[in-house]
């Protein structure tokens, strides 16, 4: 029996809709987008049917209104057929909230409704070769030059680099005010000077797409500046803490698919003239894996339903939510690898795939060990308060 979350009618319907996709569109494909490292059209399509894309829009703009839990339930999910598949989706709602935090009405009315409806994906820029944790160390420029911005430098490691059509993107714009300089731009495929770099080969993740976002004195309409000038670095802050949740669900869904297969394997596997699930080193691999994937589940359900609350700050939270689930990701992925022993390592089951993927969850979206900083950041701020 599993835990009763007291899923609305509706949010149980999301959960069966994106289950039967995972099961049904990308299980019998992900070891073949895995292999030729290719992107999922075809699924964005499906999830676009389905009008998932537009799960965490407000519905003036197309979409369906939902929240962070909503969008939580979604990738969990998907996140059980493939996360590199899921990523591609995720990644669209990580460079559309800047879109959605600190658009104008125009911006949203222009760019918005095309997410919604899936017609366009989204990526988010800030990432760069040397600035990764230290995200206020970016080097790309945006420079005022009357009539139109002129933007130039390199994004690294982008998510839906290419793919996607609408890219948000943090740049300098007052270099001298180091965090307090940065600014937000709305990108548009096909903008004068805007190229991309080679797709990246990656460990796992083989699904998604991931390139270099080239700007070479790229000329953009000064309406394109997102929030205000110098507002660039809250924005990428504020969009990583609405987003964080949603990597830790991705972590929920990869784990649960882990343990699904270990407990499948080790009731067929038999040595010692036994099923392997009779033997308590098994039993005991099973238990904790079962466990911290319920204990990730509630804790990210639980930050999702409070932010959907209202609350103002939750970056601990939302940091609390990514790093406790990948981590256990990482930690159930391996173990299933362990469970299915030899065959765990050979690409016929599902599982090493899964260990190969699990590691990003740990990295990208912040390290697991800036969560750290941050959460340990926040008890430091609540202390001195009381
Ligand atoms: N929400 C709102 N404001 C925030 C914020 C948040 N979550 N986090 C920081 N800020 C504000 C701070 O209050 C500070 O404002 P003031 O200048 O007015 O005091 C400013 O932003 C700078 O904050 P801070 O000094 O803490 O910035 P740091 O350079 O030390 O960096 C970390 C903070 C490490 C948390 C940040 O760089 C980070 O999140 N790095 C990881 C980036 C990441 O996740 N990359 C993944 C790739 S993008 S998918």
């Amino acid at each position: 029996m599993s835990v009763n979350y007291f899923l609305t009618e509706e949010q149980q319907m999301i959960v069966e809709l994106c289950r039967q996709i995972a099961e049904e569109k990308i299980v019998p494909v992900r070891a073949e987008l895995d292999r030729n490292e290719e992107f999922p059209w075809e699924i964005m399509k499906d999830l676009a049917q389905a009008d998932l894309f537009g799960l965490y829009i407000p519905e003036e703009y197309g979409g369906l209104g939902g929240g962070t839990f909503e969008n939580c339930l979604a990738v969990e999910q998907l996140a059980w057929g493939c996360i590199g598949v899921t990523t591609t989706f995720a990644a669209s709602a990580l460079g559309g909230y800047p879109i959605l935090l600190f658009g104008s009405k125009e911006q949203k009315e222009r760019y918005l409704p095309d997410v919604a409806a899936g017609k366009k994906l989204v990526a988010f820029g800030l990432t760069e070769a040397g600035a990764g944790s230290d995200a206020a160390a970016i080097k790309t420029t945006a420079v005022d030059a009357g009539d139109h911005w002129v933007i130039n430098g390199t994004k690294q490691w982008i998510t839906n680099g290419g793919e996607a059509e609408i890219y948000t993107i943090i740049a300098m714009t007052d270099k001298h005010k180091g965090a307090r300089g940065a600014s937000a731009f709305i990108l548009e495929k096909g903008d004068e000077g805007f190229s991309f770099g080679k797709k990246e080969k990656k460990m796992g993740l083989r699904a998604s797409s991931t390139r270099e976002l080239i700007f070479n004195e790229c000329r953009i309409p000064k309406d394109r500046l997102l929030g205000r000038r110098g507002q660039g670095f809250i924005v990428a802050m504020r969009t990583l803490d609405l987003a964080r949740p949603g990597i830790g669900a991705i972590g929920v869904g990869l784990a649960q698919a882990a343990l699904d297969e270990s407990v499948k394997y080790a009731k067929e596997r038999v040595q010692f003239g036994q099923p392997i699930i009779s033997f308590q080193a098994i039993q005991h691999m099973l238990a904790d894996m079962a466990t911290e994937i319920e204990a990730s589940r509630a804790l990210v359900y639980a930050v999702a339903r409070t932010i959907d609350g209202g609350v103002k700050n939750f970056s601990k939270l939302s940091a609390m939510s990514k790093l406790f689930p990948t981590d256990v990701a990482m930690k159930v992925t391996t173990d299933a690898v362990q469970v299915l022993g030899g065959y765990g390592y050979m690409q016929e089951y599902p599982v090493e795939k899964m260990m190969r993927d699990a590691k990003i969850l740990q990295i990208y979206e912040g390290t697991n060990q800036i969560q750290k900083n941050v959460i340990a950041q926040a008890l430091n701020k609540e202390y001195a308060a009381k």
